[in-house]
């Protein structure tokens, strides 16, 4: 073999940096000179996934080849004996879409072409409207569809609590908000406030955005399943593209009673780490769209199998898109969108910050509220480290929220 096919791992480097939010980023070299970019970002616990690459993972890849993607996946997967768990599928992911990235750097070809090539010319994303009103909301919305988007996700405070998560008290923007957070956050909750205000969103929301235009809600799982199906049922006439996490779903069964009860469309699975924690209620045909993140449920080669699982029962893919998620996230997403034949819709805020325009480089346009995907081989992203070193790690908690009698709530 000659030095420059040569794929066997010499380095592999793990970098928390913060342009903007905190990144865990993964870099793997190889011999050729060719290398691959990951993300392991796990928000809030960034320096715990770090540790774990750089002390238990990255010793274990030197002198490996990058071309074994399948081999290297099960190795750490199965090889940990401790399995799954947010940390180790976080660096797992990191590794394996470092290594895609560096396969199809090696054929000269974007990874979708790897994947089975494009199934759409685009990825269709939904957008954020979140505001202080109803008024605040839609006039965010109107902006939003103005620009191209056919799909918006439309969140609002609820009156009567002084914040509610996913709201951007203050008018600050997503980074800003939470990247800034060195404790926890704590907000109030009241289900009762909640389940009273929201279908004047949506009610709102129809009669001046209209019909055409998608819209979703994300609940951040502060509902118990029944409460989750009666919610369903009073958005019905609204008809939500999906309402996602309802309900927290340590049960997954949980998903069965909101199934039996309402036609809204359900989404879940931001917090997933493996096909096994969604295979009953993708089975069962309980949920709609699955919305596992590529860093967070093991990578491409996961998410390649989470998608083809979920396409036996009608499911298909909505990959969590949120800010904390870094451009190699965001690039792995959209090449398995731009190939899944049950790609949903990808939810998008936007690809980054300036400070992380600084730092990563990729491939990706939008044009319509659509994902473009470039040509570039591997997944079109670039990582600058030296501009990574000039924003350095901030220490930032996602919040908790609290009944109105300081009662811990889930959020
Ligand atoms: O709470 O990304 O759908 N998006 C969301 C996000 C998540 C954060 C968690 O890190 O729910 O705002
Ligand atoms: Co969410």
């Amino acid at each position: 073999m000659s030095k420059t096919q040569d794929l066997t791992i010499t380095d592999v480097r793990v970098i928390v940096s913060s342009p903007g939010r905190n990144f865990v980023t993964v870099k793997i070299v190889t011999e050729s000179g060719l290398y691959g970019i990951g993300d392991a970002t796990v928000n809030g616990r960034e320096q715990a996934v770090a540790t774990y690459l750089r002390e238990h993972v990255a010793p274990c890849l030197i002198g490996r080849n990058a071309h074994q993607i399948e081999d290297i996946w099960q190795y750490l997967y199965k090889g940990v004996y401790w399995r799954k768990g947010p940390i180790n599928m976080a660096a797992i992911a990191g590794v394996d879409v470092a290594l895609w990235d560096i396969k199809g750097k090696a054929a000269g070809l974007p990874v979708y072409e790897l994947l089975g090539g494009k199934s759409r010319k685009a990825v269709t994303t939904y957008a954020h409207a979140t505001g202080e009103t109803v008024a605040d909301t839609l006039d965010k919305a109107e902006a939003l569809i103005a620009q191209g988007f056919t799909a918006v996700r439309l969140q609002t405070a609820v009156p009567g609590l002084d914040a509610s998560y996913g709201v951007l008290r203050g008018q600050k923007d997503y980074f800003e908000q939470q990247s800034s957070r060195p404790l926890p956050p704590e907000e109030p909750w009241s289900t009762r406030k909640y389940m009273n205000s929201i279908e004047a969103l949506f009610r709102e929301a129809r009669a001046r955005l209209g019909d055409e235009v998608a819209l979703c809600h994300d609940v951040h799982s502060r509902l118990t399943p029944i409460e989750a199906a009666r919610l369903g049922k009073m958005l019905e006439p609204y008809d939500l593209l999906f309402l996602e996490d309802a309900v927290a779903a340590e049960n997954q069964d949980s998903y069965r009673v909101i199934r039996d009860h309402t036609t809204t469309a359900l989404a879940i699975g931001e917090i997933y780490n493996t096909i096994w924690d969604c295979k009953e209620m993708i089975q069962n045909q309980w949920i709609d769209y699955i919305r596992c993140a590529t860093t967070h449920a093991g990578g491409i080669t996961a998410m390649r199998r989470i998608a083809d699982f979920a396409a036996l029962f009608h499911v298909r893919i909505a990959p969590h898109g949120a800010p904390d998620l870094s451009p190699a996230c965001y690039a792995a997403q959209a090449h398995l969108g731009i190939w899944a034949p049950n790609f949903g819709i990808q939810e998008f805020v936007g690809f980054g910050s300036e400070a992380s325009a600084e730092v990563f480089s990729h491939d990706l346009t939008l044009e319509n509220g659509m994902i473009h995907v470039g040509d570039s081989p591997g997944l079109g992203v670039d990582f600058d480290e030296e501009a990574a070193a000039r924003h350095p790690y901030k220490r930032s908690y996602l919040p908790v929220s609290r009944l109105e009698d300081g009662t811990l709530w889930s959020w």
